[in-house]
């Protein structure tokens, strides 16, 4: 088993590509999201939740939760042994190295497996996507409908 473990703020077409992708190579995958991040995020975890759920809904074998505190104890609370996570350009690729030689150091047992992103999806993150929306750009091609519409609504966006 599998967890993707992120801030999903939210969900974008990118992450789902690495969902659907790694949901083809691990029997189940669950896509937690962290409770206790740093920064204020956009959307509620409930809500995120709720968007993960509607966006995975075709894919069975994919799970969605939220955790606390460090994401390894998550991790082997519930049985996982691998770290899904995705890389698209040299800057993720510094973050996430430290960040999987970090957990390794906390659990030998739990190996990280990175996914490259799929070429359309290398530009994009939950942070682009607010923004465009925030000066009222279309954001219909990088999220699913329903995310894009609640996006929308935060920054009383006129695309809507
Ligand atoms: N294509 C491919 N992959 C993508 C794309 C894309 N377009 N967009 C995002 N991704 C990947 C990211 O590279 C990442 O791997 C994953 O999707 C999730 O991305 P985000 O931005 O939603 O979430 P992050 O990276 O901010 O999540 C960070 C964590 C919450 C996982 C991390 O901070 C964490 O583990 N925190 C808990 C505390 C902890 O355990 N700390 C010790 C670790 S050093």
């Amino acid at each position: 088993m599998a967890i993707y473990p992120g801030s999903f703020d939210p969900i974008t077409l990118g992450h789902l590509d690495i969902i659907e992708r790694g949901s083809k190579l691990f029997e189940r995958v669950v896509v937690a999201v962290l409770r206790n991040p740093s920064k204020t995020p956009l959307f509620t975890v409930e809500q995120r939740l709720c968007q993960i759920r509607t966006a995975t809904k075709h894919l069975p074998q994919v799970e969605v939760d939220s955790f606390d505190g460090l994401t390894i104890t998550y991790a082997n609370l519930i049985g996982a042994q691998v770290l899904l996570r995705g890389l698209r350009v040299m800057s993720d690729f510094e973050k996430e190295l430290q960040m999987a030689h970090t957990n390794k150091t906390l659990s030998t047992d739990i190996e990280t497996v990175f996914l490259a992103t799929s070429t359309e999806y290398g530009f994009l993150s939950s942070s682009i996507v607010k923004e465009i929306a925030r000066f009222n750009g279309s954001i219909d091609h990088l999220v699913s409908p329903h995310v894009a519409s609640e996006i929308y609504q935060c920054y009383n966006n006129p695309t809507t």
